[in-house]
């Protein structure tokens, strides 16, 4: 299969976040990208091609035009303020504060469009963001022309961000925007196949209420676990999309045996669905090791996920998400696709 990748990642570099008290490295770090990178060129998964630049105007098919538009202004915005460092929000218009009236000030408006403090802004992350945009687009491209699968490297991630709100590393929903491009080119059904570590906040959120986008989600419990207020098994869409959201939250430890039921249970859904393209958001922070997750998965069930997807025996395009273990998150990633493909030493 074909890889989208951009170099443009890189400039998306020196975040910094809170965590237990203390400021320290961001996890989602440009290595991640490199890591796997180096790992589908030494699989030879298939050749590693740059993606074509695209309007925003898919963008603004799952966000809200205004959310879009802001994103390539922040880092001017918060320069031209005086600022330094990194750019992110740190007071939210949450429950009695108005979230209706966007404040003049860079710093509120960071806020007014995120859900937490964990997607910052340096000097190169528009360029990053509209990479992975344009990442997730062309790779959908070649599955809309007919290839079985393609694998879209998008770095940072998306599955976080909804409507009008970034957070938890994400900017720009790839999975969503590819999703939708499918059926602005003519799919009638598509899914979203969630197997990062983390709930798919974002993605649930933009397609809450529609029927003719399936979003499934396996992932940590939001009782114990990031992004904690979204994710329970109770949400099941609202309105035309009653049925149409699936969640499987699992509790800290879960390691194969329950989380290849869920899967399997997934695409049992999946497949009674019947849709014509699958997107799957591509997480490997489901790790072992991974060094912010809590689930068990060993590199040797990577293939067996891309191996599951695969007997679905529909068009597929891997968006990627988060995974954190650096020096594993290639094996892992490229193992789920090798699996996909069916090679028997992946
Ligand atoms: C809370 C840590 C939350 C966000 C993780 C986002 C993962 C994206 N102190 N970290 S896949
Ligand atoms: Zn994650």
């Amino acid at each position: 299969m074909k890889t989208i990748f951009s170099p443009l990642h890189a400039g998306h570099a020196g975040q910094v976040e809170l965590i237990a008290g203390a400021i320290v490295p961001g996890f989602e770090l440009p290595s991640r990208a490199e890591y796997i990178r180096g790992r589908v060129e030494s699989e030879r998964l298939g050749p590693i091609l740059l993606p074509a630049e695209h309007e925003l105007t898919a963008a603004k098919r799952v966000h809200r035009a205004d959310y879009i538009d802001f994103l390539p202004t922040v880092w001017p915005q918060w320069e031209k303020s005086g600022r330094s460092g990194c750019a992110f929000g740190f007071t939210w218009p949450t429950r009695g504060l108005r979230g209706d009236v966007k404040p003049r000030s860079i710093e509120a408006q960071l806020g007014f469009y995120s859900f937490d403090a964990g997607a910052t802004f340096m000097k190169g992350t528009w360029e990053a963001i509209k990479s992975s945009y344009d990442v997730a687009l062309t790779a959908a491209g070649l599955v809309q022309g007919g290839e079985r699968s393609a694998f879209a490297l998008c770095r940072p991630p998306g599955h976080h961000a909804g409507a009008a709100f970034m957070g938890g590393y994400c900017f720009i929903n790839n999975a969503a925007v590819a999703a939708q491009w499918f059926r602005d080119q003519g799919a009638k059904k598509v899914s979203i196949l969630d197997v990062d570590y983390h709930h798919g906040n974002g993605t649930q959120e933009i397609f809450y209420e529609r029927a003719d986008v399936q979003v499934i989600n396996l992932h940590g419990d939001p009782m114990t676990e990031y992004p904690f207020f979204l994710g329970h098994a109770d949400e099941r869409g609202a309105g035309e999309g009653d049925g149409f959201n699936i969640n499987y939250p699992m509790p800290f430890g879960t390691a194969w045996d329950a989380w290849g039921s869920a899967l399997d249970d997934a695409c049992a859904r999946l497949a009674a669905y019947a849709p014509d393209v699958v997107v799957v958001s591509l997480g490997v922070d489901t790790f072992e090791k991974d060094p912010i997750s809590k689930f068990k998965l060993k590199t040797e069930d990577y293939p067996k996920i891309g191996a599951r997807i695969a007997k679905l025996g529909l068009p597929t395009l891997f968006v990627m998400e988060g995974g954190y273990a650096v020096e594993e998150i290639g094996i892992n990633a490229v193992g789920v696709l090798t699996g996909f493909e069916g090679r028997r030493d992946p």
